[in-house]
């Protein structure tokens, strides 16, 4: 009767006590969201089974045979009745690939399934994939879109690449359908495309990130929008600027599309990333702007500044000074789940309702683009203030 390694044991052990472990808010305040102490998704929460060839016979000193870098950006949705994460795993060999993990509360308890995703191999040529955005679209679908990206050999440039956007469809996240990938007939590169969860006239609506260059946005003027008839093969000849790049703001050098929209009474939410660059190199944050209900490509709020920043720990890791978000889950209760990820190396989880979200996107002022007006807008609340505690204290 084989045996299993001793130190399986201990791992297993160790590994049980952060899965089981419970999570709970942080001290953290900004009236806005609640930041939770423990990241909700690390490499040590991957299983043993995936790493360790458990059989002392091949693996004598029980090594690490296929290592795991990180767990970080996951695209997120509530079936049936649990929280459902689609991550991106990151081999030691720095290829990503995706994995279901699941919840019952959310915030805590994820656990990965037997297998990681295996999606339909349908394309030689594509090395990477990572960062997948899921929506629960109205025809039935729930549809997986993803950074697909190839090496671009057309440039002597080893580390050149392409990225377009890859996209799937599921029922169950078990079995999923590859369909071709989205071609947009005016922007080389695409990458932080996700898809509206309802049709707008009748078409399919796609949030894109233009991009010149796999790194640098280029002319790629911020986070576009365009329409599509079948999402089959879908193309799209037109996008439109959204949220557009701004000189001196957290959008300045680029940004992109985050969770997918979510519907509210005032319009749609949307919870993006914006990057600008600094001497110690680039700086990504989370930011919320809202969006037209009919026209949902028109930007009708925009707080000033970011919603979340790298805080603490957050700020270090394989590429410091980060936090990315690709999917919240919003409860019928009004409950907003935001999983974000920090320096891409581990995932956590922000929470907030859709009233205070509501609120902070329609009610925080807008960014007035220069220190002199900046200064102005500060003074306007400090008076304001000042004149309500004499009120008050009198
Ligand atoms: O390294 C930070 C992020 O960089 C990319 O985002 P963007 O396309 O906006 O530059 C993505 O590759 C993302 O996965 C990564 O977290």
């Amino acid at each position: 009767m084989p045996e299993l390694h001793p130190e399986y044991f201990r791992q297993k052990a160790a590994q049980e006590y952060l899965l089981t472990r419970k999570n709970r808010k942080g001290d953290f305040y900004n009236g806005i969201f609640d930041r939770w102490e423990h990241p909700v998704l690390t490499r040590e929460m991957i299983p043993l089974t995936w790493r360790y060839d458990l059989d002392p016979e091949t693996n004598p000193s029980f090594m690490e045979r296929l290592g795991v870098n990180a767990v970080f950006n996951s695209g997120a949705i509530e079936l049936d009745g649990k929280f459902c994460l689609v991550a991106r795993v990151e081999g030691s060999d720095r290829k990503s690939f995706f994995a279901v993990a699941e919840s019952d509360s959310g915030v805590d308890g994820f656990r990965f399934r037997d297998y990681p995703v295996v999606l339909p191999d349908t394309c030689p040529e594509e090395t990477n994939v990572y960062d997948m955005r899921l929506t629960k679209h109205e025809d039935g679908w729930i549809y997986g879109l993803f950074c697909s990206e190839r090496k671009d050999t057309a440039s002597d440039d080893l580390s050149a690449a392409v990225a377009a956007a890859g996209i799937v469809r599921t029922k169950d996240l078990k079995t999923w359908e590859r369909l071709p990938d989205l071609v947009t007939l005016r922007s080389p590169q695409q990458r932080n495309v996700c898809l509206l969860p309802e049709f707008v006239d009748g078409k399919y609506a796609f949030f894109t990130r233009p991009m010149d260059d796999f790194i640098e946005t280029g002319s790629g003027g911020g986070i576009g929008f365009g329409l599509c008839g079948d999402i089959t093969h879908a193309v799209i000849d037109q996008e439109i600027i959204t949220s557009p790049r701004r000189y001196h703001t957290i959008t300045e050098s680029k940004n992109g599309s985050g969770a997918v929209p979510f519907k509210t009474e005032k319009g749609w939410i949307h919870i993006a990333h914006g990057v600008r660059n600094t001497a110690a190199g680039l700086r990504y944050v989370v930011y919320a702007y809202a969006t037209d209900l009919k026209e949902p490509w028109k930007v009708i709020a925009e707080p000033s500044g970011y919603l979340i920043a790298p805080l603490g720990d957050e700020r270090v890791g394989d590429v410091s000074n980060v936090v990315f978000t690709n999917g919240a889950i919003v409860r019928d209760s009004g409950e907003v789940y935001i999983y974000y990820a920090s320096s891409d190396t581990r995932l956590h989880v922000a929470t907030t309702t859709v009233e205070k979200l509501t609120d902070y996107v329609f009610n925080t002022p807008a960014d007035q683009l220069r220190s002199a007006d900046c200064v102005r807008q500060r003074c306007a609340l400090i008076d304001k203030n000042l004149a309500f505690l004499k009120q008050v204290e009198g």
